[in-house]
């Protein structure tokens, strides 16, 4: 047996699934167990056999200047020989918070907290304060985190009341959450005119990437922000992945689109726990000690995790980093889309940035959740296995994003498309 199935195997005695979050166990790509990391530096993963990786997971999103980066690390170091966590206002907090209020078009001051979930969750109960509304609006297929709220089954065509998408999930909490599909105009605008006296807020990942990626149709987050200006309901958007991933201002200034409330994590972090919201002054005011909407965190803002986020960020700063990260992205979609006509494959690539999804038995565009869960999720888990065993590190999941960062080099771009091709020249 191999050191990871091993190691699964004691997991799987003192953790539930083996695992401390679902998707890591890899069942949805037929794997018997997941593989277990011992390292990671630059754009490689070794596993407890040293057997090495090109990552494309990036650890969900936050690894975009790579593992290791030396200038990580030695702030890491630097911030960890004065001590972990002081439970006292820090100059590190300070620090990043002003970044992500410079950096980030739409926010004039941010709450620093551990998730995204906590950002989220944190989002909408701001949202209900401020304007004393319940219901919140969810596009299908969208992900929060695991807030009781946002665990709703996905909605129908027209706006239902959520009902619980996990057991544990009151219906009082969901029945506040409406789920509609994401991309469909219609149906937004005649939810918005109907239930707007009682919505507090629509959040949305501006660009879907957690039932892989499926860019906003041209005209629907301009159209939602007007809409939503106009009912005087407040519009949130979930930058967990998109913040400093499309670029330093992220889907908000790639979109020209300004959210009142944006939620980050991942890359702000630098792959400590890091996540934040923020926006107009006039709202986030209202967060406590300042404003009666409570809000706290015992490790919000550590110095260790802030440390990292800031040299993170440091990185991010230097001038022609997204353009090569939208270069090395670019190449990689269009080989891989050659591979797939080379063997008259249905796979559509779906890209923004450095983020994409390769959609398996789809080649007209995936535009919502339905059209994704139409893949060919078998073929995308065979794929994965190929691609696993000749050293490619991809998400354990169709409905998830890959991302390029700044330490892929034009090797492994290149390396890779050859191994996409000889993966699918190995599957019946
Ligand atoms: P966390 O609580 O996992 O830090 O963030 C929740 C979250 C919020 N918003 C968006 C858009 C997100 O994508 C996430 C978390 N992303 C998933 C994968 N897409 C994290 C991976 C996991 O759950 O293990």
């Amino acid at each position: 047996m191999d050191i990871s199935s091993l190691f699964f195997k004691k997991a799987q005695e003192v953790m539930p699934g083996g695992v401390n979050s679902p998707v890591r166990a890899c069942k949805s790509v037929g794997m018997d167990a997941p593989i277990f990391v011992k390292e990671a530096h630059g754009c490689y993963i070794y596993d407890e056999e040293d057997n090495v990786y090109i990552d494309y997971v990036s650890s969900w999103g936050p690894m975009i200047v790579g593992h290791s980066h030396p200038h990580v690390i030695s702030a890491v170091k630097e911030a960890l020989s004065q001590g972990t966590s002081f439970g006292a206002p820090t100059w590190k907090e300070v620090e990043l918070a002003s970044r992500i209020v410079e950096l980030v078009p739409s926010i004039e001051k941010v709450r620093l907290v551990n998730s995204g979930t906590e950002a989220t969750m944190s989002a909408i109960r701001l949202a209900r304060g401020f304007t004393e509304r319940k219901k919140i609006v969810k596009f299908n297929g969208c992900y929060h985190g695991h807030a009781d709220s946002f665990l709703v089954k996905a909605g129908s065509g027209v706006a239902t009341l959520g009902i619980p998408g996990s057991p544990g999930v009151p219906e009082e909490i969901v029945s506040n959450t409406i789920a509609i599909p994401f991309n469909d105009e219609k149906i937004l605008k005649k939810t918005l005119e109907k239930e707007a006296k009682d919505i507090a807020a629509v959040i949305v990942e501006p660009v879907p990437a957690n039932m892989g990626v499926v860019p906003p149709k041209e005209g629907f987050l301009e159209n939602l922000r007007q809409w939503t200006r106009e009912l005087d309901i407040l519009l949130i958007f979930d930058e967990v992945i998109t913040g400093f991933r499309l670029g330093l201002g992220g889907a908000q200034e790639y979109f020209n689109v300004m959210p009142d409330i944006t939620c980050l994590g991942k890359i702000i972090g630098g792959g400590l726990p890091v996540g934040a919201y923020g926006g107009k002054r006039e709202i986030m005011d209202m967060i406590a000690p300042d404003g009666p909407v409570y809000q706290a965190g015992t490790l919000s803002g550590n110095p260790i995790a802030t440390a990292a986020g800031i040299a993170t960020l440091d990185i991010l700063t230097r001038p022609g980093v997204y353009e090569m990260l939208e270069e090395k992205s670019a190449a990689l979609e269009e080989g891989l889309n050659e591979v797939a006509g080379e063997f008259g494959i249905k796979c559509r690539v779906q890209r923004i940035g450095s983020m994409m999804t390769g959609f398996f038995g789809k080649d007209e565009p995936v535009t919502n959740f339905d059209d994704a869960l139409s893949s060919d999720t078998k073929m995308y888990g065979a794929f994965f296995r190929q691609m696993l065993s000749q050293g490619v590190w991809l998400a354990p999941s169709q409905f998830e994003a890959a991302f390029v960062s700044l330490a892929h080099g034009w090797e492994e771009i290149e390396m890779t498309i050859e191994l996409a091709y000889k993966a699918l020249e190995e599957i019946p």
